[in-house]
């Protein structure tokens, strides 16, 4: 095992720091503490702009401030903390922003992923001791969901960090840390998407574009993409959508839409955008008697929507997932080997590579509709 120049010291180090809502992202020179036990350390190589780092910036999602954002990345271990077992230093890595501690109810659940460590519901914003390992202009500054991958060092907790194949691209594979896992695993294994199906998927960013894919690996026989931004519709096609429509070029309500397209209703539907109309568009859109809804995005905090129970009592599904359902220190390194043997692509998916000191921009390219996922690289 070797030990890095660095092992048990504070690194100082550049990262974005978000020091309150709705402001750009600072680049900042931080501190960043040595890993306690059962915690690693991680030099961050590539690191991709999800949607929902920025729902943090809007304020659709809560997490403690200042913090360092990011949560689709991959690194290389710099340093281990004690009793850690699973990586060493020199290992590429992916962060995981759903823990998997093996040990509580849900992660001994075969069929549920969302483990009881998780600190997106009730976020902290630290380490599972509670405490946080960056510093910045003598101020601490907090984690996001256990990952915080903003930054060229960062600090997590061994049950949020899996191993993968050394010969892996880290500037691809970053994607498996969210939007890959989240869309794809949404179709195989949340919806289950079936043989010969009709899919409607709601959103085609990152994540959507993934669940397109995952409802073609399925078998799917009709996937019809929705977006209001048309400019979504090629690359769509491209892995896979077979028509795409936009609810903006009809007067009807897109769920009619739909299931007058479909003869009475999509097998499956996605939510992939993260807001109540569209989530009661695709659970409307899916077939009254058997149909299955899937909501995916992240849907305004603190909020309830109102919805007519007579859709759920004649027979249809609805269901969420974080991360796609998979059990994520199991299935990463999978689904790695799988990408390795060439099982599915991610180059549709990635439209930008820009250098980390450009996440401001990176964040632009999203808001404006322009980018499906930009990678920055350290
Ligand atoms: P991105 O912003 O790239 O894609 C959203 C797409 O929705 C865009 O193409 C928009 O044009 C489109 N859109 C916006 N409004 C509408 C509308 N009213 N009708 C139709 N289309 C519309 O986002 P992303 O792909 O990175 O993420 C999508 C959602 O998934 C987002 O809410 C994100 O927070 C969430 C998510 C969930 C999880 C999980 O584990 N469940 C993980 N990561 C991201
Ligand atoms: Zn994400
Ligand atoms: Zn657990």
């Amino acid at each position: 095992m070797s030990t890095s120049s660095t092992a048990g010291k504070v690194i100082k180090c550049k990262a974005a720091v978000l020091w309150e809502p709705k402001k750009p992202f600072s680049i900042e020179e931080i501190e960043v503490a040595p890993p306690k036990a059962k915690e690693v350390r991680i030099k961050i190589v590539a690191t991709g702009v999800c949607r929902s780092d920025d729902h943090v910036v809007s304020g659709q999602l809560a997490t403690p401030f200042p913090v360092i954002l990011g949560h689709e990345a991959a690194g290389i271990v710099e340093s281990i903390g004690e009793g850690v077992t699973t990586v060493k230093p020199g290992d590429k890595v992916i962060p995981l922003f759903t823990p998997q501690c093996g040990k509580c109810e849900v992660c001994r659940h075969p069929e549920s992923n969302f483990c009881m460590k998780n600190d997106l519901i009730l976020p902290r914003g630290s380490m599972q001791d509670g405490s946080i390992r960056f510093t910045c202009r003598g101020k601490p500054i907090h984690h996001f969901i256990s990952t915080s991958t903003f930054s060229e060092y960062t600090v997590v907790d061994e049950i949020s960090v899996a191993k993968i194949d050394p010969a892996a691209p880290l500037e691809k594979v970053c994607l498996i840390g969210c939007g890959f896992s989240t869309g794809y695993g949404s179709a195989v294994q949340v919806a289950k998407v079936t043989k010969g199906s009709t899919c409607a998927v709601f959103g085609l960013g990152g994540v959507g574009l993934c669940v397109i894919m995952g409802c073609k690996a399925a078998g799917a026989a009709r996937i019809i993409g929705v977006d209001i931004n048309k400019d979504k519709f090629a690359k769509a096609k491209e892995v896979g959508a077979t028509e795409c429509i936009n609810p903006q070029d009809f007067k009807k309500p897109i769920h009619e839409v739909l299931t007058e397209m479909t003869g009475g209703g999509v097998d499956f539907s996605f939510e992939v955008i993260g807001r109540h109309d569209t989530m009661i568009s695709a659970l409307s859109c899916c077939h009254g008697a058997y149909g299955v809804s899937v909501i995916i995005g992240v849907p305004p905090g603190a909020t309830n929507l109102e919805m007519n129970p007579m859709l759920l009592l004649t027979g249809r599904t609805w269901k969420g997932a974080i991360f796609g359902g998979y059990k994520s220190k199991d299935a990463v390194p999978k689904l790695v080997a799988d990408f390795m043997a060439k099982k599915f692509q991610l180059d549709s998916i990635i439209t930008h590579v820009l250098p980390f000191e450009k996440i401001n921009e990176g964040f632009d390219l999203l808001r404006s509709g322009k980018s499906i996922r930009t990678i920055l690289t350290f």
